[in-house]
């Protein structure tokens, strides 16, 4: 058997990992895990962790799940891969369309099949401008996004993204995307009242679409809650003000539903845990529970039927599209989430409980808020928070506090001095136990060393 060092000096040799500075991997070593069941993974040194993070936001239904292997397994020996270009289709791409039009909003009954989030957010791009173009409007061309979104790394994701360290690589964002503040309250707001704070930010995209003209501008794009960001949960009253701006100036709404989807906020979709309709919704991840690579875009029935009339093809598409394997799995990953209850589940018994556990954290001398919606949770890590004081170096305080989580046996993100989690829909009560007392000690070992 491979032993680690083994496995790590082979990968630093040839491989480049995502998001990773390669020099710092190399010296540091990978962690290789090795297998994972219900909400733990396992790694070469025969670690069990507790998976706080669903893989990368994306193993809703969890580890282990013999059902989508023989999805993919049967699927893979009758038909493995099919194109839906030149008029073709597979039964899994057709099914899986049928299933998707059913829990998304009444309105929404159209699915373009993409196989990532990146990708379903450059089809989005595309999309909306011909869609304008069609509509006799193709000056509106314009998006306009949030400071510290996250919306994928290809060029157009990274674009609509609002991260200005990806931007800094690569000559980004394109022409034509526009960035406003994000509704971030506790970083951003604190000392105002948080719906007055939310209607104030959602109102900068009123004022960018009067900056712009209304002419020039396509679509708003946010995430209902963002994840990569810092798992920032808007203030309730800042998606319906969004949502009364784009009606008012004619703006297509986009909830990327990449992370937010599939039951993470307890509901199918951030948009309906929000209560606002969308004109399209970016999905991936929980889609296939990260089983598969799979994605696409969720499309509003007055753009699928202007795509239809317009006489045109829509020059657009992956060889992968529809791909037969990754649907059956994302069907099969359904008729889990169906059956299991796993929506309500959130939404009744495991987010109030993990808020439950997770609120007490917020007594801790190195934590400034812990907010939870669905199960999605953020602890952020405060130097003084009689003060209202921030880590002069936020990033390097997350980080240490991430490290010590894994050695604690539990999976957190840290993004800057945010503490980030977002457990599998099917953790036990017991298991969110487990992890409350693993962020606890965390915190109490990271405060020995940051206060
Ligand atoms: N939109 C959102 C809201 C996402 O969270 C994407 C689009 C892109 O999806 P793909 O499948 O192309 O990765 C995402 C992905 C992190 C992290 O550090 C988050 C994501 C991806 C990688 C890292 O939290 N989200």
């Amino acid at each position: 058997m491979t032993s680690t060092a083994d496995f790590q000096a082979i990968d630093a040799a040839h491989h480049l990992h995502p998001f990773t500075d390669p020099g710092d991997l190399a010296r540091k070593g990978t962690r290789i895990i090795t297998r994972a069941d219900g909400v733990f993974i396992y790694d070469s040194n025969g670690n069990e962790i507790l998976d706080g993070m669903s893989g990368l936001w994306c193993v809703n239904v969890g580890y282990g799940r013999e059902e989508l292997v023989e999805a993919a397994a049967k699927q893979m020996r009758q038909l493995p891969y099919y194109n839906s270009f030149f008029q073709c289709t597979t039964p899994p791409a057709i099914e899986l369309s049928e299933m998707l039009s059913e829990i998304s909003p009444a309105h929404i009954n159209h699915v373009f099949y993409t196989c990532s989030g990146s990708e379903a957010n450059d089809t989005i791009i595309r999309m909306v401008r011909y869609y304008w173009a069609c509509q006799g409007k193709p000056t509106k061309k314009a998006f306009i996004s949030r400071k510290n979104a996250y919306h994928g790394s290809t060029i157009g994701g990274t674009s609509l993204g609002g991260m200005t360290h990806m931007h800094k690589q690569g000559d980004l964002p394109i022409p034509g995307v526009y960035h406003i503040n994000q509704p971030y309250w506790f970083g951003e707001g604190f000392d105002e009242d948080p719906n007055a704070f939310g209607v104030r930010v959602a109102q900068e995209l009123e004022a960018k679409i009067l900056e712009l003209g209304e002419d020039q501008v396509a679509a708003f794009i946010g995430e209902p809650i963002q994840g990569a960001g810092g798992v920032i949960i808007p203030p309730d009253s800042y998606w319906p003000e969004i949502k009364r701006i784009c009606d008012k100036y004619e703006i297509l709404l986009i909830t990327d539903e990449v992370i937010c989807g599939f039951g993470r906020t307890g509901k199918w979709f951030g948009a309906d845990y929000y209560g606002v309709t969308p004109d399209l919704m970016p999905i991936a991840k929980g889609l296939s529970s990260g089983y598969m690579p799979i994605g696409g875009v969720l499309v509003a029935d007055h753009i699928a039927e202007t795509l239809k009339a317009a006489g045109d093809d829509f020059h657009h598409g992956f060889t992968y599209s529809g791909h037969p394997t990754a649907a059956a799995v994302a069907c099969a990953n359904l008729k889990i989430m169906h059956r299991e209850g796993l929506v309500d589940r959130v939404a009744t018994e495991l987010a109030p409980y993990f808020a439950k556990v997770m609120q007490p954290l917020a007594d801790h001398p190195l934590v400034g808020e812990v907010r939870t919606t669905g199960l999605l949770g953020a602890v952020e890590l405060m130097q003084d928070k009689s003060s209202h004081q921030f880590f002069e170096n936020k990033g390097a305080a997350g980080t240490l506090c991430r490290d010590l989580s894994i050695e604690n046996g539990l999976v957190m993100r840290g993004v800057g001095s945010t503490m980030i989690m977002c457990p599998p829909l099917v953790i036990t009560t017991e298991q969110l136990d487990l992890m409350a007392e693993r962020v606890a000690k965390t915190l109490d070992d990271a405060a020995k060393v940051l206060l």
